[in-house]
């Protein structure tokens, strides 16, 4: 296996909800062993410690709903710009901090895709669809819209305006179980894959992943991956502020990290939505790193017995 040079990024981005906790993700992945994980499997790994948001400035949004704009505005300016230059340097992962910090992350992928003249695709895994934006949000939450903004929909005037947009047929969206009404009409009008859970219990998981892992194989694209804690079933994930049962299982999660190992096309990665203060006794950072793992060339035969 070829050895990758990972950059972990801490971003312990907690702005894009009202629940707190996400802030404390960079710890708990550290404390399960990722660096450890990936030495282990004979990585070279760069450690950045935690980064933090540009200074704040003043923001409005005509959606009074809208939770902590300047905030979430500020770590867009600083994840972009990490992320561009970190992709340039090796393999990023980005340890969250809530699925606001994607608006980041996402867009510093698809300028430094640009500036290699490379087109960037996206694998979303998620049981949310994460399409609003500061305008269709009903929560007010911004971890619902990084790929609202991250295809260039309209509603983003106060964020960084897009070095590159991010072309909606480019996406691919696996596990979903919770769209709201305002993303799903949205997505009608996409060219994004959204497949559902009702989707992969009829046709399984491995089937799309690979047609799309085919397409960005024949674009030669670079490829993010978002991984979401509430893609998987709450049952082996419980912490996430956003449970929806009916998520992945333990095996179909490592089918699709196994599946994205061998493709050889994975760039950059984020890993978001964990909240350690409703983790149980650390389960679901150890399964976050173990999917990490898989992702980065873990074998079974290779794999140490662990019980969760
Ligand atoms: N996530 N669609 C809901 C909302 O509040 O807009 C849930 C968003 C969940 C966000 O999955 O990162
Ligand atoms: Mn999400
Ligand atoms: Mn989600
Ligand atoms: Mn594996």
């Amino acid at each position: 296996m070829t050895p990758r040079n990972c950059i972990l990024i801490g971003a312990p981005v907690d702005s894009g909800k009202r629940r707190r906790g996400c802030q404390m993700g960079p710890d708990a992945y550290r404390t399960a062993g990722l660096s450890e994980t990936l030495k282990e499997l004979g990585h070279n790994i760069r450690e950045l410690g935690n980064i933090q948001h540009a200074p704040l400035r003043e923001a409005s949004c005509e959606n009074e709903m809208v939770y902590a704009l300047s905030e979430t505005i500020g770590w867009t300016e600083s994840l972009a710009e990490s992320a561009a230059k970190a992709c340039g340097e090796g393999f990023p992962i980005f340890l969250g901090g809530d699925h606001s910090l994607s608006l980041g992350s996402v867009a510093g992928a698809a300028a430094y895709a640009a500036s290699v003249d490379r087109p960037l695709f996206v694998l979303w895994l998620d049981a949310h669809t994460d399409y609003h934006t500061p305008l269709t949000t009903g929560s007010g939450h911004l971890h619902g819209t990084p790929l609202g903004y991250v295809t260039g929909r309209e509603g983003f005037e106060a964020f960084p305006p897009l070095p590159a947009v991010v072309p909606t047929e480019n996406v691919c969206l696996l596990g979903l179980r919770s769209v709201d009404a305002a993303e799903s009409a949205a997505l009608q009008t996409s060219e994004m894959q959204a497949h559902d859970m009702r989707d992969i219990d009829e046709n399984g998981i491995a089937r799309p992943l690979k047609a799309f892992l085919d397409r960005v194989e024949n674009a030669n694209g670079l490829l993010h991956v978002s991984l979401d804690v509430d893609f998987l079933d709450p049952s082996i994930a419980p912490a996430v502020g956003t449970t929806v049962p009916g998520g992945a299982t333990y095996r179909e999660a490592h089918l699709v990290m196994e599946l994205l190992h061998d493709s050889e096309r994975v760039t950059s990665l984020d890993l978001v939505e964990l909240n350690p203060f409703l983790d149980e006794r650390g389960r679901t950072a150890n399964l976050m790193v173990e999917l990490t793992a898989s992702l980065l060339g873990r074998r079974v035969f290779d794999r140490p017995t662990r019980s969760y």
